[in-house]
C-alpha cells in the first residue's frame, strides 16, 4: 500500500458507535445506509472500497463483489455467516472473519434460560400475574427440565457450552453432528431422527446454511414425542418452521422456545398465537457486555489485516496463510 492512501472502509448495517470510532482513526469510512441512492454511491466509492465492516445476516455475495474490485476483506459482526457466499469469497481471494468464542457463553446463558422459560412458563407466569389472575387462583403446573434428556444439534462453541451449563442441571446429554468429538462424554448419534428419539428436549446449536436447512423437520419433532421441547438459538433456517407449527398445533410436542427465525425479523402468527411457545426477537449475545467484545474482534480483525498480519479471526472457508 503506497504510504499516503488511507484505506477505504465500506459500512453495512454496521451501526456501532465503538466500531467507527475505533477505525475511523485509521480508515476512511463510508457507511452504506447514509447513501440516498445506493447504486450511485457504490459507482462512486465501490472502486476504492478493500474492507467491508458488516452486521450480523447481512447477504453479501458476488453482486457485491463485483462492485468492489479492490475488495480483500469482510468483517462480519457475528460468529454465523450463513448470509455471506464464503465460497465465492475464496475464489475472488477475498478473506471473510466473524467473532467466534466471545459470544458462546453469552448464546448459551439465554440458551438454558429460554430453555427453563419454556418448560416452566416463565413468560406466561409473568403475564397471568400482571393481568390480576393470580387473585383467581394459583397459576397452573408446569412441565419440568426433572428427568429429561437433553439433545444437543450441533456441539461447535456454543453447543459445548450448553452442554456444560446443563450438566449442572443433572439432566441426560447427548449430541448429534457430522462427527463424534473424542473429548467429550456426551452420547453421540450418527443421526439426527436417531437423537430425536432417545431425548425430549432438543436445543439447536448448528449453524445456518444449505447443509442445515430444514433438518429439524415433522420426523424429527415427532421423534422428540408429546413431552418433546424445542429450542433453538442458532438460525431459524435449521427448523422447518411449518413442521413446528404443525406439531405443537396437534400436540405432538410439548412447546418451544425459540430466539431465531427463518425470515427474521418477521414471525410467523401461528407461532404467537400458539400458548407453548417462548419467541426472543434474536437476542442471544444481545448483551452490552457481549456486543462490546464482538466490535472489539470485528475492529481487530481490520486493523491486523492493514497492519500486514492477516485476519485474526477468519471463517474456515477463507483460510489464511499469509500472502
Ligand atoms: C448476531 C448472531 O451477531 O453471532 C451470530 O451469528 O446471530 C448474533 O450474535 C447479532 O444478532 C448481531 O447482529
Amino acid at each position: 500500500m503506497p504510504p499516503d492512501e488511507t484505506p477505504e472502509i465500506l459500512l453495512i448495517r454496521q451501526t456501532r458507535p465503538d466500531v467507527a470510532e475505533r477505525l475511523s482513526g485509521r480508515f476512511r469510512l463510508h457507511r452504506m445506509e447514509e447513501a440516498p441512492d445506493r447504486e450511485a454511491f457504490l459507482d462512486a466509492v465501490g472502486p476504492r472500497i478493500r474492507a467491508l465492516a458488516v452486521g450480523a445476516m447481512c447477504p453479501i455475495g458476488a453482486a457485491l463483489f463485483d462492485l468492489l474490485p479492490r475488495l480483500e476483506i469482510v468483517a462480519s459482526f457475528g460468529v454465523g455467516y450463513d448470509t455471506i457466499d464464503v465460497g465465492e469469497a475464496r475464489r475472488r481471494g477475498i478473506v471473510v472473519t466473524h467473532t467466534p468464542d466471545v459470544l458462546s457463553d453469552e448464546v448459551a446463558d439465554l440458551a438454558v434460560g429460554l430453555l427453563l422459560a419454556t418448560l416452566r412458563r416463565i413468560p406466561q407466569a409473568d403475564r397471568y400475574l400482571r393481568a390480576g389472575r393470580w387473585r383467581e387462583g394459583s397459576f397452573p403446573l408446569t412441565t419440568s427440565l426433572r428427568e429429561r434428556r437433553v439433545g444437543i444439534l450441533g456441539l461447535g462453541r456454543i453447543g459445548r457450552a450448553i452442554a456444560q451449563r446443563l450438566e449442572g442441571f443433572g439432566v441426560a446429554i447427548a449430541y448429534h453432528g457430522r462427527t463424534p468429538q473424542a473429548d467429550v462424554a456426551y452420547a453421540y448419534h450418527d443421526s439426527l431422527l436417531g437423537l430425536a428419539r432417545a431425548v425430549d428436549v432438543l436445543v439447536v446449536a448448528a449453524p445456518g446454511g444449505p447443509g442445515t436447512n430444514g433438518i429439524v423437520d415433522a420426523a424429527v419433532l415427532a421423534a422428540l414425542g408429546r413431552e418433546g421441547i424445542v429450542v433453538n438459538i442458532a438460525r431459524g433456517s435449521v427448523i422447518d418452521e411449518a413442521a413446528l407449527v404443525a406439531a405443537l398445533t396437534a400436540g405432538t410436542i410439548h412447546g418451544a422456545g425459540l430466539d431465531v427465525f427463518a425470515n427474521e425479523p418477521h414471525v410467523p402468527q401461528d407461532l404467537i398465537d400458539l400458548d407453548q411457545t417462548v419467541l426472543l426477537p434474536h437476542v442471544g449475545s444481545g448483551s452490552h457486555y457481549t456486543r462490546a467484545a464482538m466490535a472489539r474482534v470485528l475492529g481487530d480483525n481490520l486493523l491486523s489485516w492493514f497492519d500486514g498480519k492477516g485476519p485474526v479471526t477468519p471463517v474456515p472457508e477463507t483460510p489464511w496463510s499469509g500472502r
